[in-house]
């Protein structure tokens, strides 16, 4: 178990405050429990449950807290969250400010650094139950007492410990031995609205019950991803390589551009997002290269000038990682926007071991694209890095004879694959049920119509 309370250390847990003192906040008791539920090397999310252990009910509350210097809040959820200082402050998300007496909310962030709060405070007074803020003592440690992932390579049985450092060889993706093999496994949401759905219990799921062999990591560019906090994203992405490694799965890091549909508009971003996440993954052999999610109102040319941009970054600090790049369309070979596989093929990317990512949204996307997969897939390497089982926009009904469809397609033509979404989104794609991500339980009993029929393709015995 990596979850740990901070009490022995930090003394940010729990207490039955009173808080007498503060105005416009009740008088009442509550506490404030702070959890490490995930670490990696540079930084850790953390939950935060929040309890009113008073007789009466609360309107709402306030939970501030303290880091040190080189940690910051990177992002997150259910609170509204701002800082003043290396002072956090985090009140309800709007719904969860009232709690009835004896009940409890939960909110989580994400934390870039590895410094543990200082202080704690909940409505004003210390999380400790003294009068004063907590102050921590000096001998507080600065790593936590966990054990961080392993940066040996797994043994056994992991889909990493067999099929090792991957590469492209002809129209298929091989393992270390050289034997064509398929990857079959989920693409996380926007981790800067999903990232608590990324925790030891889920990942243990989908590593153990899932037996999937893949995460996708969907690293939001804008709508309040990367370019909002390129060092907090960098480091949330490089934890989940970690975590996913450490459970003998590969890590395909997704540089999830979407708008403005131009992957050029992100060059830069991209330049030096890669250059980071490539050096210091480079030994890893689990990491995967997905340098753009879904090109789109932009001429194969453009993206084909983007990928000759951006492969050398990554070729410069891991030479032979294999790459996948986006194709126009959506990542639909072009045929989202009246094109097809052959302008690839008429002037391909300019690059080794590489592959291309086609999309598709079963219950959009039906034999016409079937069609033209199956005819690209006997020239180009394809690798689908993302699919739905419902409509385009996420959401709509789910169509299991289309995905099906389309599975046994991906089976046949030993084309690997990750499904949109491991999360707990209020949308039909989505693998959880809403809600979800704010407890610990992972299993059958919370999955969605689409998170069973997936588990259950997944989980049935690989290729390797
Ligand atoms: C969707 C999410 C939805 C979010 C929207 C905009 O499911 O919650 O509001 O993005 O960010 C894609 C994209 C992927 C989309 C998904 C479903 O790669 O970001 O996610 N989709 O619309 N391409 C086709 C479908």
């Amino acid at each position: 178990m990596r979850r740990w309370r901070i009490l022995a250390g930090v003394a940010v847990v729990a207490a039955a405050a009173t808080v007498a003192t503060v105005v416009a906040l009740p008088a009442s008791a509550e506490t404030a429990a702070f959890t490490v539920t995930n670490s990696w090397s540079t930084g850790y999310q953390a939950q935060v449950e929040v309890k009113n252990t008073s007789s009466s009910p609360i309107t709402t509350w306030r939970v501030q807290l303290t880091l040190p210097a080189g940690t910051t809040v990177v992002n997150s959820w259910n609170t509204t969250q701002s800082a003043s200082g290396s002072t956090y402050t985090f009140t309800p998300a709007g719904w969860n400010g009232t709690l009835a007496a004896g009940a409890s909310t939960s909110f989580g962030f994400v934390a870039n650094g590895t410094g543990r709060p200082t202080s704690c405070q909940v409505n004003g007074a210390s999380c400790d139950g003294s009068s004063t803020p907590t102050t921590p003592p000096t001998t507080t440690p600065t790593t936590p007492p966990t054990t961080p992932p392993t940066t040996t390579p797994p043994t056994g049985t992991t889909p990493v410990a067999i099929n090792g450092q991957l590469r492209v060889c002809g129209t298929k993706l091989c393992n270390q031995n050289g034997k064509a093999i398929q990857l079959r496994g989920m693409s996380t949401h926007g981790l800067q609205w999903f990232g608590k759905c990324y925790n030891k219990n889920s990942l243990d799921a989908l590593a153990n019950d899932w037996k999937a062999d893949l995460l996708r990591i969907s690293m939001y560019v804008q709508e309040g991803g990367y370019e909002t906090n390129p060092a907090g994203f960098t480091s949330q992405v490089n934890g989940l390589v970690d975590e996913a490694g450490a459970r003998g799965l590969y890590a395909l890091v997704d540089f999830h551009t979407l708008t403005p549909g131009d992957p050029n508009y992100n060059l830069a971003r991209a330049k030096t997002f890669f250059n980071e996440v490539s050096a210091r993954n480079a030994n890893k052999k689990n990491i995967i290269y997905e340098i753009t999610n879904e090109p789109n109102g932009v001429s194969w040319a453009g993206i084909k000038s983007y990928a000759e941009q951006v492969i050398p970054v990554i070729r410069a600090n891991d030479p032979d990682a294999v790459i996948v790049v986006g194709t126009r369309g959506w990542s639909s070979l072009g045929v989202s926007e009246g094109a097809n596989s052959g302008e690839i093929t008429a002037n391909p990317v300019n690059a080794s071991n590489i592959m291309y990512a086609f999309h598709f949204y079963a219950a959009s996307h039906l034999d016409n694209y079937r069609a033209e997969v199956q005819r690209a897939a006997a020239s180009l390497p394809l690798f689908v890095t993302e699919f739905g089982t419902v409509t385009y926009t996420g959401g709509g009904q789910v169509d299991l004879a289309s995905t099906g469809t389309w599975l046994d397609l991906l089976d046949r033509l030993q084309i690997s694959y990750a499904n949109w979404t491991y999360s707990d989104a209020d949308e039909s794609s989505a693998a959880f049920r809403s809600g979800t991500c704010n407890g610990s339980d992972y299993g059958s009993g919370v999955l969605s119509q689409s998170g069973t029929y997936l588990k259950s393709r997944i989980s049935t015995p690989d290729n390797f």
